[in-house]
């Protein structure tokens, strides 16, 4: 790694890396190495890494596609389900098209059926995620399926996956999420080292960096040269400070984001599958590699299992660790499960005595007025 790089120069590698990794997965072909795309942080990257696969998400996070999926699906759906479907359907997405297999899993409704359709352009598994993480029923049904991808995968590159390549996977995964808090966790210097949209970008960038040994030095040293200049004395104005919570949130859905730091306030954590669901908790090293796999992947606090505590420890630890002023509550249109899940929130995060907000968006930038003017009207009562 040039660690001659300018802190610009980080960031911008990080805001170009999903551009760039275009090229780099067509590498990736040329040399043979098979591509997995995962639309959810429940899928256990480190089964296909194992395999010597590279991971993408295939998550689509613009509105490109999104009138021509309208062709095939309800207008009244999830604008990330519509535009996944619409770059698949168009082939327009690198990713989709040099990916060897899809992996989905039984979230939410419109991503489950949204999956039948994927079949018909490429190879796709899906794995039976159960509703509710209380029970060894569901610990059970999750292992099963995390051996079940193992074989699928095996069979599929006619690979054997032994269980020192899985704890291998398991410590590099574990280095790189490290990583990612390490830097994400900047967020809870008071005054603020760096914004919303930087933190966003780097570690939505990081999932379009294959090279993961490159990508954790990258990311370890843009790290610590933000300490190392924040302890020089260059911090941003002090600013209200806001926690995001929700559904994920990257490209299109970056207004909100946008709208905080326009008007008056920074972004400071991100309780989402963009940032902290995916990377907070790691693997136990110490474990059998399936039961170690399960705990961690099964712990995840998505809406869609029934009851979901872990989003509401894990919030309460973020709000009192970045010291947060307020939460927005970012919604997709249509996803039923956090729109719902929205009103435990609210009185969660009021029984803190921090204010909260829900914004329900899609990925269009129409309605960019009324969007700052809430978001506006939101930070100035704070
Ligand atoms: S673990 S948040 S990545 S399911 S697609 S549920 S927005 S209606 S993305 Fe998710 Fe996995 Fe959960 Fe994370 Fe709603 Fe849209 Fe469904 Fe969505």
């Amino acid at each position: 790694m040039d660690i001659k790089k300018e802190l610009p120069e980080i960031f911008s590698s990080f805001s170009e890396a999903r551009k760039n990794g275009f090229i780099k997965a067509k590498e990736l072909k040329e040399k043979n190495r098979p591509l997995v795309g995962t639309f959810c942080s429940y899928m256990p990257q480190e089964i296909a890494m194992a395999a010597g696969a590279a991971v993408v998400s295939l998550c689509s996070t613009s509105d490109e596609t999104i009138e021509e999926a309208e062709n095939y699906l309800p207008k009244n759906l999830c604008p990330l389900i519509k535009s996944s479907y619409g770059f698949a359907k168009t082939d327009k997405c690198p990713y989709f098209y040099f990916s060897d297999l899809i992996v989905g899993e039984t979230t939410c409704d419109g991503k489950k059926k949204m999956y039948e359709y994927l079949g018909e352009f490429k190879p796709v598994h899906v794995m039976q995620l159960p509703n509710t993480q209380i029970g060894e029923n569901s610990f059970k049904l999750w292992k099963d399926e995390i051996i079940r991808l193992k074989e699928k995968i095996e069979d599929m590159f006619d690979i054997e996956i032994k269980e020192e390549d899985i704890k291998r996977a398991i410590l590099l995964k574990n280095r790189e999420r490290q990583a990612i808090k390490d830097f994400y966790s900047l967020g809870k210097l008071k005054p603020s080292a760096l914004t919303g949209m930087d933190i966003l970008n780097v570690v939505n960038g990081a999932t379009f960096k294959f090279n993961k040994e490159e990508s954790i030095d990258e990311i370890s040293d843009l790290t610590e040269k933000i300490i190392k200049s924040y302890k020089e004395g260059k911090r941003l104005p002090e600013k209200p400070r806001i926690l995001i919570t929700g559904c994920p949130i990257g490209g299109a859905a970056d207004k909100v984001v946008k709208a905080v730091e326009k008007n008056g306030a920074y972004v400071v954590a991100f309780e989402n599958c963009t940032v902290s669901k995916a990377n907070e908790l790691l693997v136990d090293e110490n474990k059998d590699v399936f039961d170690a796999l399960t705990e961690k992947y099964l712990a995840i606090g998505c809406s869609c299992m029934t009851p979901n505590k872990n989003r509401l420890e894990t919030l309460k630890d973020m709000m009192r660790e970045y010291k947060v002023d307020g939460v927005i509550d970012v919604i997709l249109q249509a996803c039923h499960t956090y729109a719902v899940e929205s009103f435990s929130i609210k009185r969660f995060v009021n029984s803190n005595g921090i204010p909260y907000i829900p914004v329900e968006i899609d990925y269009s930038q129409s309605n960019l007025g009324q969007l700052n003017t809430r978001i506006g009207a939101f930070i100035e009562m704070l």
